[in-house]
Formats: C-alpha cells, structure tokens, sequence
C-alpha cells in the first residue's frame, strides 16, 4: 500500500449528558481521529478512544498521540508491507498500547477496504445486514435508570447495562426488576468488587441477570474463575482482556462464560478479529464493547458486529445517545433494536466534515 500521508486530529465534544460508573464520570469525550491517504487520494479512518486520564486504561490522549507520532506511524512509512494484516508484525517493536494501534490500523484497514471497493466487515466473514443493539443506560439514581430504560426502550434496544458498585447494586437492581421483572438486563461493576467479598456478588443471583461484567480487579483473571464457580451468574470479562493471550488463559481457566470485545483495547482489527475465530470454536459468548466513542470507532464496531460469532448485542447505541451531532454521515440509527449495516466500501459511512472541523482541537499532518 502507498501511503502518502496520515492526518491526526485530537477531536472533543460535550456528552449530552454525564456517563456516570463508579469509577468516574464522563462529561466531555475526547478522541484522536487518523486520515490515511495513499498516493491514488483514497481516506482511510480510524479512531483511538483513550480518555484524558488513565481511570479505565493506562492509556490517555497523550500517550497514544506519542505513540503514534515516534513510533506507529514511522513505522509504517518505513516498513515494506502490502497488506494490513502484516502490520503487528510491523509494530511488535512497540509492546502493548493498543489504542493507538487500533486507530492505527482501523484506519489503514479501511483504506483497504476501500481500494478493494469492499464492506470492511466482510473482509473479516461479517455477514449481517442487521446488527442488534444494545445500549448503557447510566444515572446518579435507581428512579433516573427507570425513566432512562423507558426512553431508551422506544428504540426497541433487545439489551440494558447499567453499571452498579457494592454501594448501590442492590437498589439500582431492585428497582429495575420491579418495573420491568423480564428485561434482559446485565450489570457492569468495572472492578469495584473483591473476591474477599465474593458474597457481595452472589447476593445479585436472584436478579437473573444476563451476565455481570469485570466484578474483579482489572488485571485479574485467575480470581474471576474461583468466582464462577461460586456465582449462577455469568461472568462477563472487560478490562481483564488486552490480548490474544488472555483470552487463552481465560479460557483455560473458566475465567467467564463471555467476552466483551474491544477493539481498541485489544490493538485492531486483526487482534479482534483473531479473538472472534477463536472463540467460534469453544464454548463461550461474544459481544461486541464501546468506549462512549465517536462515529469512525462505532462504524468500526458495527462491521465487527457482523460476524456470527457475536451472538449477544453489543454497546452499539445510536449516535443521539452521546452526541447532539457525530463525526459520520449517516448517522447511527437503532430502528426496533437494529442497527442496518451499510454496505459501501471501507466503514460505509461518510464523514461529516463539517462537524468534524467543528469539534477538532488541534491537528497535524505526517507526510510519508
Ligand atoms: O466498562 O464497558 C465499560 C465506556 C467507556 C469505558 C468503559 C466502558 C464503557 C461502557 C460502554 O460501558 C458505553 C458505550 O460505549 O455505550
Ligand atoms: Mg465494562
């Protein structure tokens, strides 16, 4: 592939209102969305959805902007490669710092796709032309999580997270399944349980939740298996997954009966990718996990969401959700739970530049 140049923009706007977890609260989002322009004028997009500090990854903005400028994007301009699945190998010089090489590659991915005038799912066995979706409902009250749940389930969502701690599980929970005793409901506790307290956890059983996603630290995955084998719950496994390698060993252990699959946190497309085959063929279930993004890395997720292996449905709401205006043209649109997957070259959507002028911080331009 001939590139000629890679354009990197940090990009922020205000969420329409706070994210709450118990781990911080998400007011404004910030992004750094990656233009990849070969010699022929085709764009590639790809986005790195870091946070401005390190509360979910170790990753931030900055990082991942470092890694891109010194060392992803040299690299890749001085590599002889011709196929964007040859790029890990190109980058193994950088350990970890994933999101920057998701964007990375997403970009370059599309771009790809583009140039063989192919949907960039299908290049991975994505088939859908539909894809459910679920969605994250989050509030500082039990009775705010009820309205939003009402709201929300005008888009006909077939799946509900919200995200709970020891602190306000039970009331949050309650309250739900008193107003709506069957609705597929899943907790996210983002690590704010112990297996010290594993009683804590085996006191939600009685909600019949669909699964209760990272209860334990984010680097472990030893513990989350002594835990499943105490709790009727499913386990859901997050923050514990950043590679190819821990999803063998979580596997080997019975760490979780599902994964939720970032993306961004396992380094791409081809990692993800990678994860999805591998999982096909064992006992476990796949959905696809959001990063409260923008448009580029939510289109990148829906054509991930075409594979058959994600059988449950991802946190892939609609642009409104977050945004009064996203980055991409069309936007994303849950209609009676689905989302319809667009079947133009690349990512499908374009980009609303407008907007994404609007909202862009402050950008610069690598030439190869
Ligand atoms: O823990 O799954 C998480 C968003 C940002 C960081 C971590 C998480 C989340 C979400 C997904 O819960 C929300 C979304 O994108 O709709
Ligand atoms: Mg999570």
């Amino acid at each position: 592939m001939k590139l000629s140049s890679i354009h990197l923009r940090i990009v922020k706007a205000s969420l329409k209102k706070p994210f709450v977890s118990p781990l911080y609260t998400v007011k404004e989002r910030e992004a750094i969305i990656v233009e990849a322009r070969d010699t022929e004028g085709r764009v590639g997009y790809g986005e790195a959805v870091p946070f401005a500090s390190p509360w979910y990854t170790e990753e931030t903005l900055h990082t991942c902007w470092h890694m891109l400028e010194d060392f992803l994007i040299p690299l890749t301009f001085r590599a002889e490669w011709g196929h964007p699945s040859e790029l890990p190998s190109i980058w193994s010089s950088v350990k970890r710092n994933n999101m920057a090489k998701s964007a990375l590659e997403q970009s370059l991915w599309d771009l790809h796709a583009k140039k063989k005038e192919t949907y960039i799912g299908r290049l991975f066995g994505g088939e859908r032309t539909r894809v459910s979706a679920g969605t994250v409902v989050t509030s500082d009250s039990p009775e705010g999580m009820v309205t939003q749940i009402s709201e929300r389930m005008k888009e006909g969502y077939s799946r509900y997270k919200v995200k709970i701690s020891p602190e306000n599980d039970i009331a949050i929970l309650q309250s739900i399944r008193e107003a709506y005793p069957h609705l597929p409901l899943m907790a996210d506790a983002n690590s704010t349980y112990s297996l010290k307290t594993k009683d804590l956890i085996k006191r939600l059983d009685p909600f019949h939740l669909l699964m209760i996603e990272q209860p334990l630290s984010h680097d472990d995955i030893v513990e989350h298996a002594e835990l499943q084998k105490y709790i009727d719950t499913p386990i859901c496994l997050d923050e514990s997954i950043h590679s190819v390698h821990d999803v063998k060993s979580a596997l080997m252990l019975g760490s979780c009966q599902i994964f939720t699959v970032k993306m961004a946190k396992l380094g791409g497309w081809n990692a993800a990718a990678h994860v999805h085959h591998l999982c096909s063929k064992q006992d476990i279930s796949l959905w696809v996990g959001g990063m409260i993004e923008f448009g580029v890395s939510r289109a990148h997720n829906l054509a991930l969401a075409t594979l058959p292996g994600f059988t449950i449905p991802g946190d892939i709401s609609s642009s409104s959700t977050y945004w009064e205006e996203d980055i991409i043209d069309p936007e994303i649109v849950v209609n009676n739970g689905k989302i319809k997957v667009p079947d133009s070259p690349g990512i499908g959507f374009a980009i609303n530049n407008k907007r994404l002028n609007e909202i862009t911080m402050y950008s610069e331009v690598f030439s190869a």
